[in-house]
């Protein structure tokens, strides 16, 4: 039997908020305030327009740079499903490439680890951010949303109240005033939100890596069916894709490496070397590159995601260094908790809203744990002996020499736990 869910539609009182505004002060009213128009602040305010609830949402950068900016490629299967109960999906349907495992290579070996056959029939998705940005972005603007793209002076204050206020200036110049029933923090790492939460309410626990990526965009169809992990003496590689023509590939660097350092050949001769199969008639395939940058390595988790009526999601809470393609699909799972929190909470309930925090460092902590240790299994550490790259042998011998270790892979690369979307399936 097919059952039709849909969200119930609490009926607003005559004084309560919907989004509207005061032209002589530039006030406005909303209910829930969004900074950042990345992956997390975009899908809330989605997710919140499904339950009915208005949000305002500001962007300190244009429509087209968060649309072209390349970040993650690798969307868990509950990323995907959430994306698709959402209406999100169509072209993720169609673009999306579904990868059913990953090879890890090592000692001059490469080794598939089967996750649809260790985890009954689990996969991942490579999609790439930029796209589904894209998709969130048209979807946004074409239901009429508000979001203003090219804001200054994002400010956020009153946050102990249960009216805090979002400040801004739009892309016209006028300075605008939101008052909110709550304010969500999406807006990075480096945004306003987290350091306007006094230090001393916040516990953070950090890392920092004594290496970087060098990643590069090309024109030329990758040369492997699923993404090649390799860990090697010279240091980490990483082969992923965009499309059936376009590859990503990544180089661990020093973290202070200058990218003039790095012409196309040296690029795609270090990246040869480090997947080099000798006698397996295995090659790279090279191409004109498309674009190039360096990322420093960083685990970061600032507790609780709270303040007040603040709330932080995604990478403004979080950050994991990339060798387990989780800072998106966390970013996604935070709102996928939030929205509804939110919406309980502007209706008077504050018991999904209290519960936030704990419930979303749960599946944080998880990611952070599984980004750290296939970091640290995969990378070469400067000053690291031979004890240290036989230690990591061992570990990359053993998740491929024994089910229960690449199960345990598995199951985290594909995402754990198992994501609650808090949506009804539509049949
Ligand atoms: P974002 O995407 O950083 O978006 C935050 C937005 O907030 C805006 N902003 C402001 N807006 C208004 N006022 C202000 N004062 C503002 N300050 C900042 C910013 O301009 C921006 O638009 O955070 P969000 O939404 O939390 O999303 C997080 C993800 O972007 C991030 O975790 C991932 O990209 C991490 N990541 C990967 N994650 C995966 O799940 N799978 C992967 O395969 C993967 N690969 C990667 C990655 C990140 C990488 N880099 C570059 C860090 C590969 C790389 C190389
Ligand atoms: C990517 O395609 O950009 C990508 C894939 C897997 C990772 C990190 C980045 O672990």
């Amino acid at each position: 039997m097919c059952v039709k869910r849909t969200f119930p539609r609490r009926a607003r009182p005559a004084c309560d908020p919907t989004t509207r505004t005061d032209q002589a002060t530039n006030r406005t009213r909303t209910q829930v305030g969004i900074v950042g128009a990345g992956p997390a602040g975009l899908l809330l305010s989605h997710l919140l327009a499904l339950r009915g609830i208005d949000s305002v949402l500001v962007e300190i950068r244009s429509r087209a740079y968060c649309e072209a900016r390349q970040r993650a490629g690798v969307l868990e299967d509950g990323s995907v499903r959430l994306l698709r109960e959402a209406g999100l999906a169509a072209r993720l349907d169609q673009q999306g490439l579904e990868h059913g495992g990953i090879y890890l290579q090592f000692a001059g070996e490469r080794h598939h680890v089967d996750f649809r056959e260790l985890t009954g029939g689990r996969t991942v998705t490579v999609y790439a951010q930029t796209e589904v940005v894209k998709d969130l972005i048209a979807q946004r603007i074409a239901a009429g949303g508000s979001v203003h793209f090219e804001v200054t002076d994002t400010a956020v204050s009153e946050l102990t109240t249960d009216r805090p206020v979002l400040r801004f200036t739009d892309a016209a110049g006028v300075t605008r005033e939101v008052t909110c029933d709550a304010i969500a923090g999406c807006d990075g790492f480096h945004g306003i939100c987290r350091p306007a939460i006094p230090p001393d309410t916040l516990t953070v626990r950090e890392r920092d890596y004594p290496y970087a990526w060098l990643g590069i965009l090309a024109d030329v169809p990758p040369s492997t069916d699923e993404l090649i992990y390799a860990h090697h003496e010279d240091g980490f590689a990483l082969h992923s894709l965009r499309s059936p023509t376009v590859s990503r590939l990544y180089l661990q660097v020093a973290p202070d490496e200058p990218m003039q350092d790095w012409p196309d050949d040296r690029i795609w001769a270090e990246l040869a070397r480090r997947f080099a199969l000798p006698g397996s008639g295995w090659e790279l395939q090279t191409g004109p590159v498309l674009e190039k940058g360096i990322t420093p390595m960083r685990s970061f988790v600032s507790a609780p995601m709270r303040y007040g009526r603040l709330f932080l999601a995604g990478d403004a809470a979080h950050i994991v260094p990339p060798t387990g393609a989780k800072g998106l699909n966390l970013a996604l799972a935070d709102v996928a908790v939030l929205a509804p929190a939110l919406d309980a909470l502007v209706h008077g309930d504050p018991g999904l809203a209290d519960a936030y925090s704990q419930t979303c460092l749960r599946r944080v902590w998880r990611s952070t744990h599984f980004s750290w240790w296939m970091t640290t299994m995969l990378h070469r550490s400067p000053g690291a002996g031979p004890m240290e790259a036989e230690l990591q042998l061992s570990q990359l011998r053993y998740v491929v020499d024994s089910r229960a270790a690449a199960t345990s892979l598995a199951e985290n690369y594909t995402g754990f736990p198992e994501l609650d979307t808090h949506l009804p399936t539509a049949h």
